[in-house]
């Protein structure tokens, strides 16, 4: 008998993490932890049970059909499974909900859901993080007609209720710069707004309504002109006939998410406030959607980890389990331990919006708030890359098979860094959140959750990585151009900082309740280094490099 090799088998996401019941079991008070369990219970079921349904099934993509066969224009698409199951899931476990609750560990608790539903739901989280993006907009609008209108389908704990937001912003002139934005919005006779253009990206087109930036007709170039806008898509059971979906795009991962390529002709429109700065009044939703993201990204993380650790007990090599080869051990004990890291600090900031939601944070929690969402986007997205990456060479050539399933993880994971702004918008993102004290309030704070660790040498080490991240910043603030050069290293050691402070806190709370891993954790993340500034170089280097 030929030898066969036992595939991988998923650990129950929820059962089988540690990091995610040290988390809850520290920070959330007994009642409101018990309340959680069955919640995380059934969406662990769910997500093991869809990893097997996977195993078993053809892989499937979204189907866009854009005229029926008597030539009228449809543009129906088809979703898989889990698509059509979403509402359900996301409704029943109150998936975007619980986010919403007046109380401060509210977002925690959401995010601690979205963390376990996220692969499972294959990206059903994008339009639910861009619904409970533009709930927190519309809610910063203080518009009373629309949020009397949206808010409670958004928030529905019903799947018959349910209505889910787009984001158009991207268009074909402007991803990053969205300030170029063509679309135009134009009154009506009758005073009714309408927009007219092409967004060039929509992520998730099934949405029943969704925000976006046009430029009210007669209005100055520029992104302080742009206006936000909200639009509902459907007439019934109908698209409304001013939407046209042009294609939906063929990308490297994602597949299952139907990303439009749209035409606005004429669809009616409502501004949530003034006229303008519709940048502005969009940023709270960019601010959870990149919350979502950096949820998603840990999420994908723990995924390729656990299965590349299964694995590792499973599969012989040169006489014995690959988990029992030092080098093999060592590169996954690697991972884990930057994975701890960025699970840490995503969490941190998940628990930190609750807090400044609610009213519960100190002023310059509210500055750490704005400086953390955005670092930790922006690590967590490239991290879940090198780790997918790195999970699947642990499995050799079978890492490499698309039938597997571990292909799609890398895939997928290569989205983080590109949503919602990439690793250097989001850098420089850091930057515009200094302007709010956010140096300071980071440095006070570390101070705080680092002080009951035994580990002095983790302790000195962030102070030297922040003291060299605060020198480079005070070096080169006035200079703009090199501080932006040096904004994704910068960035990068900050993240690290904050996560190596998390990690201390979290070893001391585990050591007193017999766990010692978590300090292990931190010793090996440390280990990696936190200063990520790297050597300068100046402009003039940069210029030749690129001749
Ligand atoms: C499973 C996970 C799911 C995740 C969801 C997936 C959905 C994916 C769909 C997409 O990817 S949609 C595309 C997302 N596109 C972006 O994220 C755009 C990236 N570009 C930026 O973020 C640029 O930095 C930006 C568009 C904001 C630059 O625009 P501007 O107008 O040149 O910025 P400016 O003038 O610096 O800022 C305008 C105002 O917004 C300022 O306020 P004031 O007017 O009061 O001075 C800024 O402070 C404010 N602002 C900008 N970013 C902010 C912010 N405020 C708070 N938080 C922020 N992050």
């Amino acid at each position: 008998m030929e030898f066969l090799q036992d595939a991988p088998q998923l650990a129950h996401p929820w059962h089988g993490d540690r990091s995610l019941h040290a988390l809850l079991d520290r920070a959330l008070p007994a009642d409101r932890r018990a309340a959680l369990e069955a919640d995380l219970d059934a969406l662990g079921d769910y997500a093991q049970m869809a990893w097997l349904r996977a195993a078993r099934s053809t892989r499937r993509k979204p189907v866009l059909t854009q005229w029926d066969a008597w030539g009228r224009r449809i543009d129906r698409i088809e979703l898989t499974t889990a698509w059509l199951e979403g509402p359900q899931l996301a409704t029943r476990h109150a998936v975007l909900a619980a986010g919403h609750e007046a109380h401060p560990d509210a977002r925690l608790e959401q995010f601690a859901r979205v963390y376990l539903y996220h692969l499972a739901s294959e990206f059903y989280t994008c339009p639910l993080a861009m619904t409970d993006g533009a709930a927190t907009a519309l809610k910063a609008s203080g518009n009373a007609a629309l949020i009397g209108r949206a808010l409670p389908h958004f928030l529905s704990r019903d799947a018959a209720t349910l209505w889910l937001s787009g984001q158009w912003m991207t268009e074909t002139i402007g991803g990053s710069d969205v300030g170029q934005s063509e679309t135009v919005a134009r009154q009506d006779a009758a005073g009714q707004w309408r927009l007219h253009g092409r967004k060039w990206f929509s992520s998730a087109v099934v949405g029943e309504t969704a925000l976006a930036l046009a430029r009210p007709e007669g209005a100055a170039a520029g992104p302080g002109a742009l206006a936000l806008f909200y639009v509902e898509t459907m007439d019934g059971e109908q698209r409304k006939p001013e939407l046209r979906i042009d294609r939906l795009k063929d990308k490297l991962g994602t597949q299952e998410l139907p990303t439009a390529e749209i035409h606005l002709d004429g669809l009616p429109a409502w501004p949530l406030g003034e006229l303008a700065h519709g940048v502005r009044q969009v940023a709270p939703m960019l601010n959870i959607t990149r919350t979502w993201n950096a949820v998603c990204a840990v999420a994908s993380m723990a995924r390729a980890i656990s299965l590349a650790r299964d694995y590792a007990a499973r599969r012989q090599a040169f006489g014995r389990p690959l988990i029992e080869q030092p080098l093999h051990a060592r590169t996954l004990a690697d991972m884990q331990a930057e994975f701890e890291g960025a699970f840490a600090l995503t969490f941190e900031v998940a628990h930190l919006l609750g807090r400044v939601e609610n009213d519960r944070a100190r002023p310059d929690e509210a500055a750490l708030l704005r400086l953390l969402t955005p670092l930790a986007k922006l690590w967590t997205g490239k991290l879940a890359v090198k780790l997918c990456s790195e999970a699947l060479e642990c499995f050799g050539g079978a890492g490499y098979i698309e039938d597997t399933g571990l292909p799609q993880l890398l895939r997928d994971a290569q989205v983080y860094a590109v949503w919602e702004g990439t690793t250097n918008v989001l850098s420089l993102d850091g930057l515009r959140a200094l302007a709010h004290g956010g140096l300071a309030a980071l440095r006070t704070t570390l101070d705080a959750w680092s002080a009951g660790t035994g580990d002095a040498s983790a302790v000195q080490a962030i102070h030297a990585a922040l003291d060299a991240a605060t020198a480079y910043f005070e070096q080169h603030r006035e200079a703009r151009e090199s501080l932006e050069a040096g904004a994704r290293g910068f960035a990068l050691t900050l993240a690290r900082c904050a996560a190596a402070a998390l990690l201390a806190r979290q070893a001391a709370w585990s050591d007193r309740h017999g766990d010692p891993r978590p300090a292990a954790a931190l010793r090996r993340f440390v280990g990696h280094g936190l200063d990520r500034l790297g050597a300068p170089m100046d402009a003039a280097d940069t210029r030749l490099l690129l001749s």
